[in-house]
């Protein structure tokens, strides 16, 4: 069947006039309780994924590279997902819209609970859309937009035009207000993700000092290691020791100047998806070493909303990557892979010589003995007590992992 390709604007959008510029970048380090008015030029960010108990994630995969080509930014959070873990990786992410894919049946009470929790959580203005071949039927499309989702397409629609759908839909620069710091603790969900967006475009605005002491520990490590698996685990362990305990997570995914990006590490986690756990993806955008020039004012802003703990992930670093400064986190971890090639090799990492724990991950692969040993004799040279654990983080209660909780949450 043909797409019905009639575009409409989105609900609640704001608009601005074509051509206005952002002003230049400021701090605002007051507790004003007024609001200022600012265009964000950000790069369009949206949400996708696949509704609980459906694993179709073809489609989505072709749809989410497509967006990517064309400069937007696309948090996947994966299939099987419920309408409550989408909104609220949605209203952390502070994403334009939500692009669901949807073929095991059930689409029309699924995206309205979707767009339900989105108006509970005051984000209505975040939008909906999606598709699902041929198991949504064009009456099913009309009642799913009678409920307030903004487009759905149908098989056969080519992917330029699902791109022109959400840059004409949701590509308008946002005209918003800088919020402003709420008095009342803890922030909600919405606030923190709204100052996130503001510190991102260089308007923050710096909530006094929480009550709390936030620890915060850096994680980096080259790609393939395992470090969004062994964050899950950790965040696993952190959500069972005390019922209240709060955790935020700064997650990094590369991306080039202009151009769009993957953020996928929200895809492979599973016990992070928590009200008690808050995740925010940011991409480099051109910048080099593992981190985006957004991280101090989104960490220094973080560290302030009464987490108890705040966990920065990198992008997959190379050798010459030394990611965090003291000023930025507390404690760094090093995860390696037990591949990383000959022990001449070790002797190039230069965050051996910084980390304050180095995991081997992965340990249970041939060779992870060896890789132990010759990691430990290489940090046995700093002298400086640094400490050294082997995970195999994809093992459900791994000790190693236990080992490394101990450690980062002391
Ligand atoms: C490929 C496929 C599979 C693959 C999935 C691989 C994967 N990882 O995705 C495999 C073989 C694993 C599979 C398994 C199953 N499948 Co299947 N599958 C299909 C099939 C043939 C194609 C779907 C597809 O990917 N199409 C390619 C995409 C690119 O094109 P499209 O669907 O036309 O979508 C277009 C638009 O809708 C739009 N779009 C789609 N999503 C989105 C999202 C956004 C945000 C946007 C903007 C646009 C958009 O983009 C496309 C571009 O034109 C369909 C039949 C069909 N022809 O639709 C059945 C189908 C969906 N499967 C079906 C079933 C029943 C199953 C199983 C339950 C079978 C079983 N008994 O085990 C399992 C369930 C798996 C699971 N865990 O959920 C049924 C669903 C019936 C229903 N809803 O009542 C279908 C309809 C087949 C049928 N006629 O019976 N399946």
């Amino acid at each position: 069947m043909k797409a019905k390709t009639a575009l409409r604007p989105a609900r609640n959008l704001t608009r601005s006039k074509a051509g206005t510029n952002p002003p230049a970048a400021s701090r605002i380090t007051n507790h004003e309780s007024r609001t200022t008015p600012h265009v964000s030029r950000l790069p369009i960010r949206l949400l996708t994924a696949v509704p609980i108990c459906d694993g179709h994630d073809s489609a989505i995969n072709t749809i989410n590279l497509e967006f990517i080509r064309h400069g937007i930014e696309v948090i996947y959070l994966g299939y099987h997902r419920s309408a409550r873990d989408i909104v609220r990786a949605a209203v952390q992410e502070d994403v334009r819209a939500i692009g669901i894919s949807s073929y095991n049946g059930g689409h029309v009470e699924f995206f309205a609970e979707v767009i339900d929790l989105l108006k509970e959580g005051s984000a209505g203005d975040i939008g909906v859309f999606g598709g699902g071949g041929g198991t949504i039927t064009p009456a099913d499309a009309r009642l799913m937009k009678k409920k307030g989702v903004d487009q759905i397409f149908f098989a056969g629609t080519p992917l330029a035009e699902m791109v022109e759908f959400v840059k004409k839909t949701y590509g308008q620069p946002r005209r918003f207000s800088v919020p402003a710091v709420p008095k009342t603790r803890p922030l909600s969900a919405r606030q923190i993700s709204k100052l996130l967006t503001a510190a991102e475009s260089g308007r923050s605005r710096i909530p006094p000092q929480a009550s709390r002491v936030t620890r915060v520990v850096g994680i980096t490590g080259p790609g393939g290691a395992g470090k969004t698996t062994l964050i899950d685990e950790l965040a696993l362990r952190f959500l069972g020791t005390d019922a209240k305990a709060r955790l935020a997570i700064l997650s990094h995914d590369p991306s080039l100047v202009g151009r769009g990006a993957l953020l996928g590490d929200r895809a492979t986690m599973i016990y992070s998806q928590d009200d008690r756990v808050f995740i925010r993806s940011l991409a480099t955008r051109g910048r080099a070493g593992g981190l985006s020039s957004a991280t101090e004012p989104c960490l220094d802003l973080l560290k302030r909303c009464g987490f108890d703990l705040v966990v920065v992930e990198t992008v997959g670093i190379g050798q010459e990557a030394m990611p965090f400064g003291r000023e930025l986190v507390d404690q760094t971890v090093l995860v390696l892979h037990p591949d990383y090639g000959s022990r001449l090799q070790l002797q190039k990492i230069v965050m051996l010589e910084v980390a304050d724990i180095t995991v081997v991950n992965k340990s249970d692969l041939a060779g992870a003995k060896t890789a132990a040993a010759e990691i430990e004799q290489r940090l046995a040279l700093n002298h400086r007590g640094q400490r050294l654990v082997s995970t195999v983080a994809r093992r459900h209660r791994d000790a190693g992992v236990d080992e490394l909780f101990q450690l980062v949450k002391s």
